[in-house]
């Protein structure tokens, strides 16, 4: 076992297309036959469709008319490691130490395959061994009652479903507590945040369906081939009808370039040309998006006053911005104002490369927004995401046919998490019907978010921590402090399908792993089979019945891990009848429509229409549920999003997903698409940025932290990779490099980690 593969180590220029043959390869690839479960085809053909079980990989909308296979590389693989055929056992645990565990890969543990038993750490042997079900809930209730609910951290990451979410968020509330970070808190919060406050709508406000409507995409900081494949689709269609793709990424993505598409046979047996997906694409220094949006807007408001001179067409929508927003003036004054040499160097563009983008936009009537975590990690990525509304706005693009911003969010089910009381903040929660329905008083005090959370536990302000999925450890900033303070936590409990780093630096006290269901498996409970359900990047909401053979007899599904917990938690209230809910799921679904009326009604005999059912919004009608009740305009505090200013020898490191991961799930060590074989030990840089130190292709080096905080932060034994990617900028992978961000440097408002601008210099000996 090895932290790292560095044997077959293979650069080159990756030039195929995204999408094609080599996709096909690449599933098969990090899919060994030998680990193949025996399920694993015949989900696959379920995936995605109605009455079928929803990918556990991204969260792009499920179309009402399916294509034949449903399933993109990356979603096959999500499936197909759910359902290895290995199995973490209580003999495996046996043979294995905890340390020694704790040194193996992220690779080599979500090989290892799908844990099988709940568990307890030992510390005199440093194993953990085999507990009951009710071993455990026993003596985590008793740890969870010994201990200040206000101090202990009910995480969450995006994969659990909107009844398993409804009872997590309802159990910490009537255990007094919201301390419920989740995935989205490192994520799309800052669009939660910043796109409720200027539309009044947290989430998109366009659907799939009008992505057939529009006539120009600009795309920020999101990687389509990687991340949301089955995206690719939905963009051919676009580009098939001449709808121009505008790209800002300073990494030339593959899938943003050309897509092959594996459903097409013409294309697949090269008798057709791939599709060029971008019609233009700018390469925009990380951290830079605000300015090249000014010098579009900045573009579009001196068109406009020209026109508004010569009594020609008008290109800001008047008619809009009057009845529909506020500040526009303001903003149009400092558009006026900013200068073109500033433009420049913070975006990192040319001037005519600025230009021609604005021309697209000036002449296309419907224009989408898309972007990623290249947006919203930033110490300004509010900033970022105001000038996304901003230029939106100014030609009333938002919330008509065909037009508006379109986040792609991560996780399958983050933003229903959310849309069921996954949040730290008690005015997103319907706090008098909580109370009315199940007679408790629900906390008024804010919980903690993920940031608050890693402050209190490297203080040792916190009494214990809880995660329902996820990685913690490995997913949050400042891995260092966060480890050695991971191990002097009160207790520990992990509900968990893989084994993973979070579980392998136990607490000082008690530590559990809980072994779950995957949403691949079927769940029988008292009444039958149960379906689970989620909503995707379109507020669509679908339901999921998983049907493969579980991993192993002893595995609970969430909800009633969830409903153990709280029960020996909590003292009995009749009004939540946790035992029953979990012997029928359509009575979670009742009473979260009973919570939320107005999005779920009907929430069971709809959650199998083809399509999902769409819980409404607001902003897409232009009813804007913001404080001034109008879209808002808002001037940015900063020419970057970095947060922090240029200087000799510092570099703004981008911390990226390959191809070949999951989040903190690490599958493989290929990165396809990025030409990177063997080895996730990499600095992408820039040709003239490596000559300038004397390095090579090749070389080794270290990354220190240069956040001027004091504090030591190096990753070592980094293979310098000559790559196309802006001069200053260093692109690495998440989550090696975690240890280099600092736990404050964060988005400012919204609290994600700003991995995508950290602060880092090199060394070279
Ligand atoms: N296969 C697979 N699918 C996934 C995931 C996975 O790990 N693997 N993760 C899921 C999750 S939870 C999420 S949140 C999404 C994440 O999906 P994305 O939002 O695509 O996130 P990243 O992979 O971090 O890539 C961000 C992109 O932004 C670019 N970028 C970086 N900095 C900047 C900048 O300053 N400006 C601009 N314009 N671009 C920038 C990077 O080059 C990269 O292409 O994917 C989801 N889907
Ligand atoms: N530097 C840097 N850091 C980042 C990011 C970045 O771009 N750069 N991205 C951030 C983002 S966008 C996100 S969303 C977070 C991700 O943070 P998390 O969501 O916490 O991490 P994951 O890697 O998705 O979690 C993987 C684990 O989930 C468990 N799991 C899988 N399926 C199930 C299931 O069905 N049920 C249960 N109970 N458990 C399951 C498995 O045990 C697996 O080990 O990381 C963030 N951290
Ligand atoms: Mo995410």
């Amino acid at each position: 076992m090895h932290d790292d593969h560095h044997e077959d180590v293979e650069i080159t220029n990756y030039t195929s297309p995204a999408g094609g043959w080599g996709s096909m390869k690449g599933m098969a690839k990090v899919v060994p036959k030998e680990s193949l479960g025996p399920d694993v085809l015949d989900t696959l053909r379920r995936q995605n469709k109605p009455e079928g079980f929803m990918c556990v990989s991204c969260a792009w909308g499920k179309p009402d008319k399916p294509h034949i296979a449903e399933f993109c590389e990356n979603g096959a693989k999500a499936t197909a490691w759910e359902l290895t055929r290995e199995r973490v056992t209580p003999a495996f645990f046996e043979r294995h130490t905890v340390s020694e565990l704790d040194g193996w890969a992220d690779y080599d543990l979500e090989q290892a395959g799908r844990l099988t038993h709940p568990m307890k750490y030992d510390r005199a042997t440093d194993k953990y061994v085999a507990v009951s079900w009710d071993e455990a809930f026993t003596g985590i209730g008793a740890a969870m009652k010994a201990a200040d609910p206000k101090k202990v951290v009910l995480y969450s990451s995006g994969r659990a479903s909107l009844e398993t979410s409804f009872m997590w968020g309802l159990f910490a509330r009537m255990w007094g507590q919201q301390n419920l970070p989740d995935s989205s808190n490192m994520c799309h919060e800052t669009t939660s945040v910043g796109l409720k406050n200027a539309t009044g709508s947290p989430v998109a406000t366009i659907q799939l369906h009008d992505y057939d409507k529009c006539d120009a995409i600009f795309c920020f900081g999101q990687n389509v081939g990687t991340n949301s494949p089955r995206m690719l689709h939905t963009l051919k269609e676009c580009r098939d009808r001449g709808v121009e793709i505008v790209t800002f990424n300073p990494l030339r993505e593959r899938g943003w370039e050309t897509f092959t598409d594996p459903q097409n046979p013409l294309q697949m047996a090269g008798l057709k040309k791939p599709t060029q997906i971008s019609t233009q694409y700018h390469q925009v220094r990380a951290g830079g998006d605000i300015s090249a949006l000014l010098g579009i807007c900045k573009l579009v408001i001196e068109a406009d006053d020209r026109a508004q001179e010569t009594g020609g067409e008008r290109i800001v929508d008047w008619h809009f911005v009057e009845q529909h927003t506020v500040r526009f003036d303001e903003f149009a004054t400092f558009c006026r104002n900013a200068d073109w040499d500033d433009i420049v160097r913070e975006s990192g563009l040319t001037r005519q490369a600025i230009e021609d983008a604005a021309r697209v936009y000036m002449t296309a009537k419907k224009v989408i927004c898309v972007y990623g975590m290249g947006i919203t990690q930033h110490r300004y990525g509010m900033d970022s995401l105001y000038m996304l509304v901003n230029f939106l706005l100014l030609r009333g693009n938002i919330g008509r046919e065909g037009a508006g911003p379109g986040p792609v969010r991560g996780h399958s089910n983050v933003q229903g998490q959310r849309t069921v009381g996954i949040t730290e903040k008690t005015e997103l929660v319907p706090v008098d019907r909580l109370k009315q329905l199940f007679e408790f008083d629900p906390p008024s005090e804010k919980g903690w978010d993920t940031v608050e959370s890693c402050r209190h536990i490297i203080a040792g302000t916190c009494d214990g921590f809880v995660q329902l999925g996820g990685n913690f450890l490995r997913a949050a900033p400042e891995y260092g402090k966060m480890k050695e303070a991971w191990a002097r936590l009160p207790f520990q409990v992990h509900i968990a399908t893989k084994l993973n780093k979070s579980q392998l630096t136990p607490a000082a006290g008690d530590t559990w792993v809980l072994p779950c269901l995957g949403r691949s498996e079927e769940d029988w409970q008292e009444t039958g089979r149960q379906a689970v359900s989620m909503e995707d990047s379109f507020s669509h909401i679908y339901g999921s019945v998983g049907k493969a053979t579980p991993a192993s007899r002893h595995l609970l599904s969430e909800p009633a891990i969830v409903a153990g917990i709280a029960m020996a938690v909590l003292p009995e209230n009749v009004n939540v009848p946790w035992t029953k809910w979990v012997g029928n799921y359509s009575l979670i679904r009742n009473a979260i429509e009973n919570c939320y009326p107005d999005k779920f009604a009907n929430f069971d005999e709809r959650m199998f229409q083809p399509g999902g059912f769409w819980k409404g919004n607001p902003a897409s009608h232009r009813k804007w549920e913001t404080e001034s009740g109008r879209a808002e305009f808002n001037v940015p505090r900063a020419l970057n999003s970095a947060g922090f200013a240029d200087k000799e020898g510092r570099y703004r490191l981008v911390t990226l997903r390959s191809n070949d991961q999951f989040n903190t799930t690490v599958y493989g060590y290929d990165d396809r698409f990025r030409g990177i074989r063997g080895t996730r030990q990499v600095a992408m840089m820039n040709k003239d940025d490596i000559a300038a130190l004397g390095l090579k292709d090749g070389d080794t080096i270290a990354l220190e932290s240069d956040a001027d905080d004091g504090v030591d932060r190096v990753v070592e034994g980094l293979r310098v990779v000559e790559y196309n990617i802006p001069a200053g900028c260093i692109g690495g992978y998440y989550p090696e490099l975690n240890i280099l961000i600092p736990v404050e440097h964060h988005a400012l408002e919204s609290h994600v980690p700003a991995g995508k601008t950290v602060p880092v210099r090199i060394r070279t000996a």
